[in-house]
């Protein structure tokens, strides 16, 4: 039977091996051909969706914070807190429970999607609202986990890291080697640093032999790397990426570098366009900021024509029924009979 993440990789995690292993079996996400849509877009290549918006709180977080969460009983802990655009908290309320612990999570009024405020509420999260943004937000977050005996499960956690690197051990898993590129959109830049991360051990490991091209996308109106300076008004309907000075900055910017990829940016227009496309040519409903690395092979492909003979990886990093609002938003109306 499947045991989650922690348990299938736990030859490349730091998990003490006396830890309680606190899991709801996410990761094992499926690699999707997007067969449909490249041809529709006229793109050789052969093209993978790794839908992460599959894992049991609908986002990549949970690869992440069963590993936060097992360390965080390790050590110990009895609260947990996050700052968050909505998946992280949906993701930490979930894990949290499971553990029985309790889990705080603070949140930009307003700025998040119905679904990830439903899940967060209903797994009994204390749940917090500023009036600012969610990089005041984890100025916030870190002052009080800082002063008190309150653990941090945003990814300037190291073991959230650790725990979504396994994504990447996943696809080379499955593909038998690591793609030429691999497209993912760029919030708070935990999770291209996790990939790359993963990436570079599995090939160390020798279970591949090439490293892919880390291409990442921010949304045009959050763009701080691409701009290259923070943001102090971050916005795009993307509401996961809206974020102006990501935490792990140098580190997506290292990941870039090192594999010879791209960070660049996209509009909320596009993103949509995405959207919309992937569900309605390809059957895949992810959210607007997970149409961003779908965007971002577009946008690419305009510039850097792929070949026949790549391989292409695009992270959908939430599902679509996170935000149904928006959706409802870009769609005509049901019509009236
Ligand atoms: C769907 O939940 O930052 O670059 O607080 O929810 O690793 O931050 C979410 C980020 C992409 C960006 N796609 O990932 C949060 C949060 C979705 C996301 C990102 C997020 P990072």
């Amino acid at each position: 039977m499947y045991k989650g993440v922690v348990h299938r990789y736990r030859d490349h995690l730091p998990v003490d091996a006396a830890a309680r292993v606190i899991t709801l079996l996410e990761g094992d996400t499926p690699l999707i051909p997007l067969d449909n849509l490249r041809r529709r877009l006229g793109i050789p290549a052969r093209w993978y969706a790794k839908f992460e918006g599959l894992n049991p709180t609908g986002s990549s977080k949970d690869g992440g914070m069963t590993m936060a969460i097992t360390a965080a009983g390790a050590a110990g802990a009895k609260v947990v807190m996050c700052a968050s655009t909505g998946n992280t908290s949906a993701s930490a309320a979930a894990y949290a429970a499971q553990a029985g612990m309790i889990c705080c999570v603070l949140i930009p009024e307003g700025k998040i999607a119905l679904g990830k405020l439903a899940q967060a509420m209903m797994h009994s999260a204390m749940v917090l609202q500023i009036e600012g943004n969610f990089d005041e937000a984890l100025t916030v977050t870190r002052q009080i986990t800082d002063s008190y005996p309150v653990t941090l499960v945003n990814s300037i956690n190291p073991f959230r890291i650790e725990g979504q690197k396994t994504a990447a051990f996943e696809i080379v898993d499955t593909l038998g080697e690591a793609p030429d590129y691999h497209f993912i959109p760029v919030g708070n830049a935990g999770n291209i640093t996790a990939y790359w991360k993963g990436y570079k051990e599995y090939e160390k490991a020798g279970k591949s032999t090439v490293l892919p091209k880390m291409i990442g996308w921010q949304a045009e109106g959050a763009a701080p790397i691409v701009r290259g300076g923070r943001v102090l008004h971050p916005e795009t309907v993307a509401t996961a990426i809206r974020i102006g000075n990501p935490a792990s900055w140098e580190r997506a910017v290292a990941a870039r570098d090192e594999s010879g990829g791209h960070i660049g940016m996209v509009s909320d227009d596009q993103m949509t366009e995405a959207q919309k496309l992937l569900a309605s040519a390809n059957g895949i409903f992810c959210e607007p900021a997970s149409a961003a690395s779908v965007a971002g092979v577009i946008r690419y492909h305009a510039e850097h024509p792929f070949r026949k003979d790549e391989v292409i990886v695009s992270t959908l990093t939430g599902h679509g029924l996170k935000d149904p609002n928006r959706a409802i938003e870009i769609s005509p109306a049901p019509a009236k009979v």
